[in-house]
């Protein structure tokens, strides 16, 4: 028993943990930072964001800052002026909650300018294509699965 059981153990550790612990940074507008005539809308395309992802807004402070917005205030480039805008040029946010969210900067018009971004937020579960299989005791003996059909004591 010993040696397969550890065997098993660390097969399992190996294939799921970084799964389960992989919350990326994202460093929005990458080189460019977050900054006026840049297309947030290109650099968002094709990135797929996940509860537990953090979003990295850079730029030199006092030039920019950071609202988070509602559709509509994102439509129309109004800064709520209840809230408070981040300012300190290294804000992070964290995605604590799936769906649509809203940023713009709160300066001038660079909203107006392009300094914007709209992204949404997908659950932490990873797409059917990719989720992990159940754990192997997790399934009956007949049952075929191509990579986990261990035989269990
Ligand atoms: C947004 O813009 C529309 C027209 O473009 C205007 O009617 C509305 O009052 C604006 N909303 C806010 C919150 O500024
Ligand atoms: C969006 O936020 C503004 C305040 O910034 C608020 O007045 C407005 O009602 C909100 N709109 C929606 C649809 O929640
Ligand atoms: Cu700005």
């Amino acid at each position: 028993m010993g040696l397969s059981r550890v065997f098993i153990l660390l097969l399992v550790v190996a294939t799921f943990g970084p799964m389960i612990t992989s919350a990326k940074d994202f460093i929005v507008g990458d080189q460019s930072g977050w900054t006026v005539g840049f297309d947030y809308q290109a650099w968002a395309n094709g990135k797929e964001f996940h509860v537990g992802d953090r979003l990295v807004f850079k730029y030199p402070a006092g030039a920019h800052n950071v609202y988070k917005v509602n559709g509509t205030d994102f439509q129309n480039c109004s800064a709520p002026l209840e809230a408070t805008p981040l300012t300190s040029g290294d804000d992070t946010i964290v995605l604590a909650t799936s769906g649509k969210k809203w940023y713009i900067c709160g300066v001038g018009n660079h909203c107006d300018r392009g300094q914007k971004l709209v992204i949404t937020v997908l659950p932490q579960a990873l797409p059917p294509s990719m989720a992990p299989a159940p754990f192997p005791w997790s399934y009956s003996k007949g049952s075929k699965r191509p990579f986990f059909n261990f035989k269990l004591p």
